[in-house]
């Protein structure tokens, strides 16, 4: 059978019209005639799908049979978005695919917009999970991303009466044709129970429930398709569908309950960690997705080597934050209890294999179990917790450091008693990353800073980075085919190259044509305001876009309080020369989080206003976009003009919209935060709008004390802006409405936003000053897209092959063969 050659190639549209067809007919059942759009995605996918399938066999037999190391990247999210469009441009099957289509009747553009948006993650840590996906397979590393099959995703919002409301997202329900179902790899996940000590000292674990993770797998390609690896997502199953027993009894639905427990576990995206309900849940999706991930990297070594002893030299396992740190004790508890280990080896050999990323500094979101959840659901690991941690409390003492043992252990004796999982995933790591230079800094001097110096040179940085295929080439076309004219199509797999630009920003008629493609994009975006919100705005006001979740330490609060004190302001003097804007807003706030709820309707009833002020017309405009995600990022960043990462610094570990909306040619208004403080070092002090409290003031404030109260009462502008917000200027049917958010800055502002309101609101009238002058503005922009190059996401990958997991990245002639 494996002589017959099968050849689904697509060398031209005629290829690709037969293989639509065959689809529709074969595989949807469906005839041309009388199909509809979704039958058309579902054709068009399986196809393009058939391309990959040739390439993604290769690839693993090369894995295999060059013995290659393997990434296994563990994260509770991928927010991957949509997959089509890219696929088709990284294949370069697009030509081909759109005059298939128009031949055949069917609309491109249309068939793009119906695939669902795989809304499987929160913010940045979700899509930089997406972004390293598309790296590892351009730089042709044999990688697996392991996550959970979330039947429901991100929750959709909607903005009702200018409130947050949320509905579920529903992505599987018009059917995942990207997946393959591998009915035959499911493995066992227990919970519960108790660990029982045989006569001769083993501990033997009896869970009290078994139920089942099942696989379905996605293949991810990369720039030109040559190299795919596998996206493998965990469904959660019962080990038996229904107690045939209880049924016969007439006891329908409790004959089912087994079932709806083990489809519990991968049911829900946890909507972020600001809800305290669900932590049982919670912990046992993580255990469920780890384990399951383990189990099947352990078979799969195993099946082409014999000394499980040697695992580190061929597997390299990241812990995408402390979601999977439990991967510590579960490969320990492997190691030991299935391939019989002892404690010591197994120690070493997973240390050696396992290393972590850090995505926050805010004490809040670090995990933490409480004993007694924990030992419930897991007993077997907090055993093996507790001797890891005697291990490491001897390394501690030996240390001879004036060290407070309580503070460095990873089961915390103290208030609460819990199991710290960010010290879990530090002590059980050969390394420990940050998301950005600063960011690995603040880690070594705040809360990593015991275990630094216990394990020196274990925290390094490596700065995120973003694909260029997804975020410039494939969303921002007119910009795309203006570089590749300009400086041909390097770029795109090596974005550094796109240094290559800079000239040209001295060049008058670049500069037209790169302001051109940003208006086109422009247009496009006023149409979609247009369409969804109802908002007239004007393409050539300055486009000053915030996207990302809603949350205080990110600080869209200040933006709107700039927004009306601009707005008071042309009121007072709406003949001036104002620089028109249009404020633009999206992101979600956790459904808990009532501060950043209240924030959206600030802002809401802040547009409400000023929309709707003759006076105003077209000086100031704000809208906020509903159900900010992957496929409305995609169309709102080639569209910006000035981008705003607005931070209380040392809060954003890194960011990565700042990177993408810079490539886009965006100037950002910031501040030393996170990547801003790299962004500003690449592209120039001149070419950034940099303003505000640095870390280190924020960290001497939080020591001495800060005073709001006499800032407010020194600045009569921020005492106007929050009178007016406080007494009902914006909410005159309900005039408390925002009385929280005023209280808030003037007896604890957390967040630093009294602090720099004045500072902001400076640079945001330099930042006017600096747009009417249209040439010199387009020459920093270009400036902007030609020196972000290193924020690549394969740049940051090549970085963590080299300084963590220790793997070669294949040439490209290895690739190619
Ligand atoms: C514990 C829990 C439910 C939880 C879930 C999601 C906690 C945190 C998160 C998500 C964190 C996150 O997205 N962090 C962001 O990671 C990006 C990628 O490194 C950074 O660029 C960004 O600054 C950081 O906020």
């Amino acid at each position: 059978a494996t002589a017959v050659t099968l050849s689904r190639r697509i060398e031209d549209a005629e290829d690709v019209k037969r293989l639509i067809i065959e689809k529709l007919k074969y595989a949807v059942g469906k005839d041309p005639e009388h199909s509809v759009r979704q039958d058309w995605s579902a054709a068009l996918i399986l196809a393009v799908r058939d391309q990959l399938v040739d390439h993604w066999m290769a690839s693993t037999r090369r894995a295999y049979d060059q013995d290659q190391k393997r990434v296994y990247y563990l994260s509770m999210e991928f927010l991957i978005g949509r997959l089509l469009k890219d696929t088709i441009i990284n294949l370069g099957l697009e030509a081909p695919v759109r005059e298939a289509l128009t031949e055949l009747g069917a609309d491109y553009d249309e068939i793009l917009r119906s695939e669902p948006d795989a809304a499987l993650g929160n913010g940045g840590l979700g899509r930089l999970a997406a972004c390293f996906l598309d790296s590892m397979s351009t730089l042709g590393i044999p990688a697996h991303g392991y996550g959970i099959r979330y039947e429901n995703g991100l929750f959709r919002q909607s903005i009702r009466d200018g409130w947050q409301a949320e509905e579920p997202e529903d992505w599987l329900v018009t059917g995942h044709n990207w997946e393959f179902e591998r009915p035959e790899v499911v493995y066992n996940i227990p919970f519960g129970g108790e660990v029982i000590t045989t006569p001769d000292g083993k501990p033997i674990w009896h869970p009290a429930e078994v139920m089942l993770a099942a696989a379905y797998d996605t293949p991810i390609a990369g720039w030109r398709g040559r190299h795919v690896n596998t996206l493998r997502l965990w469904a959660g199953k019962p080990a038996k569908r229904v107690d045939l027993d209880r049924f016969n009894r007439g006891e329908y639905l409790s004959a089912m309950e087994a079932a709806v427990r083990a489809e519990t576990v991968s049911r829900i995206l946890y909507p972020d960690d600001t809800t305290e309900e669900g932590k049982n849940l919670r912990l046992r999706q993580e255990f469920f997705f780890t384990s399951a991930s383990l189990q099947d990297l352990l078979r799969r070594y195993l099946s082409s080597h014999d000394d499980i002893t040697k695992l580190p030299e061929k597997v390299a396992i990241q812990l995408n934050d402390t979601h999977p740190a439990i991967a510590v004790a579960e490969l320990m508890r492997l190691l030991v209890d299935t391939h019989g280990l002892s404690m010591e080896v197994a120690f070493q050999l997973t240390r050696n294999t396992l290393s972590y990323t850090n995505h926050t500094l805010m004490p809040e979101a670090l995990e933490r179990w409480s004993l007694q959840l924990f030992g419930s659901v897991l007993p077997r690991h907090l055993d093996i917790i507790r001797w890891i941690d005697e291990q490491h409390l001897r390394t501690a003492a030996a240390a001879k450091r004036t060290l407070d043992l309580e503070r460095v252990r990873i089961v915390d004796h103290t208030n609460g008693q819990g199991v710290r999982m960010g010290h879990l995933a530090f002590v059980g790591s050969h390394r420990v990353n940050g998301v950005s230079a600063l960011h690995a800094d603040l880690m070594k001097q705040t809360v990593f800073h015991d275990l630094d110096s216990l394990y020196p040179s274990r925290i390094l940085g490596v700065t995120n980075g973003v694909t260029p295929r997804r975020w410039l080439h494939s969303c921002n076309k007119p910009l795309s085919d203006l570089l590749i004219e300009t400086i041909g199509e390097d770029w795109i797999g090596d974005l550094e190259a796109i240094e290559a630009v800079a000239p040209y920003a001295e060049d008058a008629a670049f500069r037209e044509r790169f302001r051109a493609a940003k208006h086109e994009n422009k247009c496009r975006l006023v149409t979609e305001i247009q369409s969804r919100v109802g908002i007239h705005v004007s393409p050539d006001a300055m486009f000053d876009v915030q996207i990302k979740r809603m949350h205080e330490y990110k600080r869209q609060l200040l933006n709107i309080m700039e927004a009306v004190a601009q707005y008071f302001a042309i009121r007072n003097d709406p003949a001036a020369d104002w620089t028109p804007r249009v404020k633009i807003f999206g992101g979600k706030a956790a459904p808990g989080y009532e501060m950043a709820k209240l924030i959206i309707k600030l802002i809401n009833d802040v547009a409400r206003a000023v929309n709707s002020d003759p006076v105003v017309g077209d000086r100031l405009k704000i809208v906020f976009l509903p159900n900010y995600n992957v496929s409305t990022a995609e169309r709102i960043i080639p569209a910006a003009d000035l981008s705003e990462q607005i931070s209380t610094a040392g809060m954003e570990a890194s960011g990565t919209g700042n990177m993408k909306l810079a490539l886009n040619g965006a100037l950002t208004i910031g501040t030393l935060d996170g990547a801003n403080v790299e962004i500003c070092d690449r592209v120039g002090r001149d070419n950034i709008h940099i303003f505000g409290l640095t870390a280190e003031d924020v960290a001497n404030y939080r020591v001495s004390g800060y005073d709001s109260r006499a800032v407010i009462d020194g600045n009569e502008t921020l005492k106007t802006v929050l009178d007016a917000i406080g007494s009902g200027v914006f909410s005159p049917e309900d005039p408390n409405r925002f009385r929280a958010i005023v209280d808030r800055l003037s007896y604890d502002d957390y967040f630093f936003v009294t602090a720099d309101f004045a500072a902001y609101l400076d640079e945001q009238r330099k930042v006017d000053r600096a747009f009417m002058d249209k040439e010199d503005w387009t020459r920093r922009t270009i400036l902007n897209t030609a020196r972000v190059g290193w924020f690549s996401a394969d740049r940051a990958i090549r970085d963590y092959a080299r300084e963590i997991w220790n793997v070669e990245t294949p040439s490209a002639e290895e690739i190619n063969q």
